[in-house]
């Protein structure tokens, strides 16, 4: 229906491959568009449809306090905490196009060449940093996985950064816990994933997040191994927390302790620890390389700061919003 009627589309990561198939528009850096402040009266919609439940970004959030939001899902109780939705649907079908007042070619044009120039604006920003940040990683990771691979995208910034920055993929399986988005079990719900497809499969997490989960490395002898490869942003802690309320200058003080929580593991020996390969990817090149397909699991360490995040975020919200205006 969405590609009927020309509508662009922000899909979260885990329906990308589904969304694209359907042949609808996904926008490239949609969430980053609804993110960089108020949108353009050309871009403002009058309506909007919700298929599932969006969990990652304040900016999809925002948008549907704008316009009527009509919900798309197969269960009798939808989720609405905002308490937003006009009317609730199982489907929308091309029947009902008879609803939409013609094919408004003009706004799809005007949305994609907003998404055309985020996306100069983010590649220019992005470029101009040192590697790695975790929302370069996460591009590049989508970018060098081979095709029919699964991905495994951590809770916390790891999702968040592949929904901001990566390239939509319609040859990739992409699943993320995003129930109540816990950090827990991540490593173990992508082993189960490699198992379960027989697929090759990795994982981005966060280093908390890693360590949540140490014990979903461990494999008996008897078992089969995952052919997995988890890739670890290592930034020492919480880099989601600098990035919220509490993450603000004035609470500097208490942050780390509280929110921070950096831990110092050596990576390298837990892994050890648990007779799994480990590589540190020091520099794009290795990180690329290590991604190659091999089989059994493995573990590719980046480190990375979690100093700048903040200002970085701002300054990327701070270029889309620039190009959009
Ligand atoms: C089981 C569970 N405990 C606590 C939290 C709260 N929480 C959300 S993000 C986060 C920190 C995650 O840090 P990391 O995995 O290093 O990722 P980063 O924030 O650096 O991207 C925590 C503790 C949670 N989501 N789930």
């Amino acid at each position: 229906m969405a590609a009927t009627a020309g509508w662009p589309a922000v899909a979260e990561p885990t329906a990308h491959a589904a969304a694209l198939a359907g042949g609808v528009n996904v926008l490239r850096r949609g969430t980053l568009l609804l993110s960089a402040g108020e949108l353009p009266a050309e871009l403002r919609p009058d309506a909007v449809v919700v298929v599932g439940r969006p969990t990652l970004s304040r900016g999809v959030r925002r948008l549907l306090g704008t316009a009527p939001v009509y919900a798309v899902d197969d269960e009798a109780r939808w989720t609405d905490p905002q308490h937003l939705v006009t009317q609730v649907r199982d489907w929308l079908g091309l029947e009902d196009m008879s609803w939409v007042e013609g094919v408004d070619t003009e706004w799809l044009s005007a949305w994609r060449q907003a998404d055309t120039n985020a996306q100069t604006a983010v590649d220019k920003l992005l470029g101009e940093q040192g590697w790695p940040t975790g929302l370069q990683l996460a591009a590049d990771l989508v970018e060098a996985l081979p095709s029919g691979a699964n991905l495994m995208v951590g809770s916390s910034n790891p999702i968040r950064d592949v929904d901001l920055v990566a390239d939509p993929r319609s040859d990739l399986g992409v699943y993320a816990n995003r129930g109540v988005a816990g950090i827990d079990g991540n490593t173990s719900t992508a082993a189960g994933i490699a198992l379960a497809t027989g697929r090759p499969t990795y994982a981005l997490v966060g280093d908390v997040t890693f360590l949540h989960d140490l014990n979903g490395l461990l494999v008996g002898p008897p078992e089969r191994r995952p052919d997995l490869t988890v890739v670890v942003h290592n930034d020492d802690g919480g880099g989601i927390f600098t990035l919220l309320e509490q993450g603000a200058a004035e609470h500097q003080r208490a942050f780390e302790r509280v929110f921070g929580t950096p831990h110092d593991a050596d990576l390298a020996a837990l892994c050890a620890g648990y007779r799994v390969e480990h590589v540190l990817a020091a520099d794009r090149e290795a990180f690329r390389s290590a991604l190659r397909p091999a089989p059994g699991l493995r573990v590719v360490e980046v480190r990375g700061s979690r100093s700048l995040l903040r200002d970085l975020h701002a300054r990327l919200r701070a270029a889309v919003g620039e190009a959009l205006s």
